[in-house]
């Protein structure tokens, strides 16, 4: 089945300047901005600027080069906010969220970079 992309979603919304956020980092086809609702003293979304409303879409319909440009994007945002193990930093987690199981918000491929404490556990024990 095709991928249906909503243009009027918050992140779409960003990257066209209709809305403000807070940039960390801007490449040729990324975007990074700090999270409205920080769950964690760092807290960065790093978007692709072209149409992808999530991981899969984007793994199968985006260029090789928006790929690698989101990919390093994602590692320089780490550099930046000072959570790369290598550096002394405390460490980091990536979170990409898709559909009702992944409890997806808004439909514009994110990955949450997420540091600054300890985060705890992955997932929550279930029973
Ligand atoms: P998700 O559940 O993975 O779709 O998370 C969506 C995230 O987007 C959530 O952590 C809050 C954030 N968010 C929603 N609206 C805005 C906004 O207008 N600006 C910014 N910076 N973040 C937003």
């Amino acid at each position: 089945m095709a991928y249906t992309y909503d243009d009027q979603n918050i992140f779409a919304k960003i990257l066209r300047g209709e809305v403000p956020c807070n940039k960390v980092l801007e490449t040729e086809h990324s975007l990074a901005f700090r999270d409205i609702n920080p769950q964690a003293p760092e807290h960065v979304l790093v978007i692709p600027k072209g149409p992808y409303v999530n991981y899969d879409h984007f793994a199968t319909e985006a260029s090789d080069e928006e790929i690698v440009d989101f990919t390093r994007a994602i590692g320089r945002v780490c550099t930046l906010i000072g959570v790369c193990p290598q550096d002394g930093g405390l460490g980091y987690r990536m979170i990409a969220n898709a559909g009702e199981a992944g409890v997806q918000e808004v439909p514009h491929l994110h990955v949450h970079v997420l540091g600054g404490r300890v985060l705890g556990r992955m997932l929550p024990r279930q029973g």
